[in-house]
């Protein structure tokens, strides 16, 4: 954690009358999380304030809270935008970020793209909301019970309730100080994020009865979307479910393929409990953190190389981890 850049970021936020947040494209709850809860954290400390939460709204994340409409006359001379949760200018939902003069990007995220002045990536970070809470925890920025609730939530989904990398120490004791500060539910907060259709459990179903599994602990499988519409699905939460296999011990590396019918691109979300895979993602238009990454494809043909690529390093895995015992 870097306490100048923080203060810094407050300052910078000080300073504008009007200021817009926004996230990546395909959001999910950490990304929601921190554009409304940051909206509501600079409400809070400073009422006269004109503050947006920008991008398309997700109707089963509508629990987290309610987003922003702007109108077309934005001063792009006179007011800030803050970028959260997302690595590159180009992920941005709903707004250009270079038609802005003054930017700033927190995020936690590995660093993909300058693309402001101001930037705090704080790769240690479980979620970009456990940023924000050190953001507050270093200012004289305010919360309130409902502030503390949007943080708590992006904090939990990102780290998929305190279970993926990086969640140390740290951040139990900030959440731990935050649950008793204003004494949060924490079941209340827990259910909206967790509960879910049977139509969602029917489809991991089909996903764990039809995945493949190679010989070199490599799993994937082909989302159709004739497929997932069977089961009430669409492309986008289909692949989400890639995250729900992390602690199956017949493969290291496993992807989900689905189809982006708007964009007409293959969408792979892999994720790994053993090989780095962002830089191979990379090979194919995609990135991300080591263990959890995307990578976009045009053609059947791309995504037959990709998962060969991937099948391939997750072989190596195996022998260097063989070799080196
Ligand atoms: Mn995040």
């Amino acid at each position: 954690m870097n306490k100048e850049i923080l203060k810094k970021i407050y300052n910078e936020i000080k300073k504008f009358d009007t200021i817009y947040l926004v996230r990546h494209i395909g959001p999910d709850p950490d990304a929601i999380s921190s554009q409304i809860a940051l909206r509501d954290i600079i409400r809070y400390t400073f009422p006269e304030k004109k503050v947006y939460a920008i991008g398309q709204s997700v109707s089963k994340f509508k629990y987290i809270g309610k987003l922003d409409r702007i109108d077309d006359n934005i001063s792009y001379e006179n007011s800030l935008i803050i970028t959260l949760d997302v690595p590159n200018k180009a992920r941005v939902d709903g707004i250009s970020v270079d038609n802005f003069k003054h930017v700033i990007k927190i995020d936690h995220h590995p660093f993909v793209e300058k693309f402001s002045d101001l930037e705090y990536i704080d790769v240690d970070a479980c979620s970009t909301t456990e940023v924000l809470l050190d953001l507050v925890n270093n200012t004289k920025f305010k919360i309130n019970k409902e502030i503390a609730r949007t943080l708590m939530i992006g904090i939990i989904s990102d780290s998929n309730r305190f279970l993926f990398k990086p969640t140390d120490h740290k951040v139990l004791h900030k959440v731990a100080d935050l649950v008793e500060k204003y004494d949060l539910n924490l079941q209340e907060i827990y259910e909206p994020i967790y509960m879910r259709p049977i139509s969602e459990i029917r489809l991991m179903g089909y996903i764990y009865s039809n995945l493949h599994v190679t010989k070199n602990k490599f799993a994937y499988i082909v989302l159709e979307n004739d497929i997932v519409a069977s089961f009430n699905g669409d492309a986008s939460s289909a692949s989400n479910m890639v995250n729900e296999l992390s602690y199956i011990e017949d493969f290291y590396v496993w992807l989900f393929v689905t189809y982006d019918e708007k964009n007409e691109i293959y969408k792979i979300s892999i994720r790994s409990r053993g090989p780095v895979i962002n830089e191979l993602a990379s090979k194919y238009n995609g990135g991300g953190h080591a263990f959890s990454s995307g990578a976009r494809c045009k053609t059947m043909d791309e995504v037959n190389a990709l998962i060969a690529d991937f099948d391939n390093l997750t072989r190596e895995y195996i022998k260097s981890k063989q070799n080196s015992i």
